[in-house]
């Protein structure tokens, strides 16, 4: 008999490998989704069968984390061994605009889904999607003694949630665990996270569709890691004998300027910063030859908006991840200059343009197959298609 999971966000960055992952693992999946006007469904359509045809093993349900009835529903009738809860609205900056909703679906939603199992009535084990934002304003490097600082109504949402299942692991011996994840990134990030939006920006650039990349705070520091491994890791964390919280990350940090010189200079550009605050520009001080005819050296390509400050910012994540080496056996496999890679061969290829393919030939060295949005990482689960 396969195992059943349940996944709620199962069409966002996280939602979409972790499915190709436990199916590979035949799994079956059930995966809440959002009615929408259009499709929604881009991350996940390649691993979608038509649940009336024989084997299909991915199923959908529509429905909403504001939504309890639907919930309860939903578990009571799947059944899951497991439930990851992925759902959210996880973007620190709109939650500043939209402090409440975030409250609503990223906090409260979490007690819903836990009321929804323990009036269900079943047994099952629960994976909560906890974040590196807790931290905010703590000293790295952090781990799970750190104490949590959040910085954003995102964070203190995502705090919400952590100790709402900490309580029914403690109050009501629910198998659930805490992953408190770092920022972990791919060729499917959400396209207003800064990775993505610099890769997108530079293929842009390139092929002549975009003239500047407008960003926010260059200097806050980030460890980031690459979100296939991630998922991995929330298996893993359900399927230890006891339930138990974990800091994933890679333990290096880098800065936004970071990440555009790297990603920049992957595809042949050389980044001058000149200036200081709002005025800080990025130049173009050299780039190898035929890269693009409409590029001139002397190029203003990055801009400062301050719309893109945060009120409260966190300055600088950093994990130790020694409980996670110590108890689950992780060492990071993709690190971040072929993380880079990874995403501005991606991103060069969406606009037409040819890519290095550094990011690509990293990633099958290193066991994983394929990264982009049309194709799966595993093996079993190509050959099934
Ligand atoms: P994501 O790409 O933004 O995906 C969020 C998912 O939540 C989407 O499937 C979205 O559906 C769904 N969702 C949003 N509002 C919902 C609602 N009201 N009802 C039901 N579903 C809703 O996020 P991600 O990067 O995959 O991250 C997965 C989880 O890990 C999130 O909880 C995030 O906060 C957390 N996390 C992420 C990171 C990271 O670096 N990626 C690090 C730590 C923690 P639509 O597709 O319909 O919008
Ligand atoms: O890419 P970001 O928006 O990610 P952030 O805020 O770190 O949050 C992500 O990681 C968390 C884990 O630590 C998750 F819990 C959360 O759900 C989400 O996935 O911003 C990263 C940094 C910030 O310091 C931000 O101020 O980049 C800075 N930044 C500079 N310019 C920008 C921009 N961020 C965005 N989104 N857009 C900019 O133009």
């Amino acid at each position: 008999m396969n195992k059943r999971a349940l996944i709620t966000g199962i069409t966002g960055q996280d939602g979409s490998y972790l499915s190709e992952f436990l199916l590979s693992k035949d799994y079956e999946i059930h995966g809440l989704i959002r009615r929408a006007s259009t499709f929604n469904t881009g991350r996940i359509d390649h691993i979608y069968t038509d649940p009336h045809l024989s084997g299909a093993r991915l199923f959908l349900h529509h429905g909403d984390l504001s939504d309890p009835g639907q919930l309860t529903d939903l578990i009571y009738n799947v059944q899951p061994e497991e439930i990851y809860h992925l759902g959210a609205q996880s973007h620190v900056r709109v939650s500043f605009d939209a402090p409440e909703y975030t409250g609503d679906i990223t906090g409260l939603g979490t007690t819903r889904l836990l009321e929804a199992i323990r009036r269900s009535g079943i047994k099952t084990k629960y994976y909560q999607a906890s974040s590196s934002e807790l931290f905010g304003a703590s000293h790295p490097p952090q781990n799970e003694q750190t104490p949590f600082y959040p910085r954003s109504p995102y964070a203190a949402s995502k705090l919400y949630a952590y100790w709402m299942t900490v309580n029914y692991r403690e109050g009501y011996n629910l198998f659930a665990c805490n992953g408190i994840l770092f920022n972990h990134e791919s060729p499917r990030r959400g396209e207003t996270f800064v990775t993505r939006k610099i890769t997108r920006a530079l293929a842009n650039i390139l092929s002549g569709n975009q003239k500047e990349l407008y960003i926010g705070n260059l200097e806050s520091k980030r460890d980031w890691g690459f979100a296939p491994e991630y998922v991995e890791m929330m298996w893993l964390m359900l399927n230890q004998e006891k339930p138990n919280d974990y800091v994933v990350g890679t333990g290096v940090s880098y800065s936004v300027k970071d990440f555009i010189n790297t990603a920049f200079s992957y595809a042949g550009l050389e980044i001058e910063w000149r200036g200081t605050d709002i005025e800080t520009k990025g130049i173009l001080k050299s780039m190898d030859t035929k890269v693009s005819a409409s590029l001139k050296t002397g190029n203003v390509l990055i801009v400062i908006d301050p719309r893109y400050f945060r009120p409260t910012e966190v300055n600088f994540l950093q994990a130790d991840i020694s409980k996670a080496k110590r108890e689950l056996g992780w060492e990071p496999r993709i690190h971040f200059s072929e993380l880079v890679k990874v995403m501005v061969d991606y991103d060069l290829k969406m606009v037409g343009l040819g890519c290095p393919g550094e990011g690509a030939a990293a990633c099958k060295a290193k066991g994983f197959g394929y990264t982009d949005h049309s194709t799966s990482l595993y093996e079993k689960v190509r050959q099934g298609q």
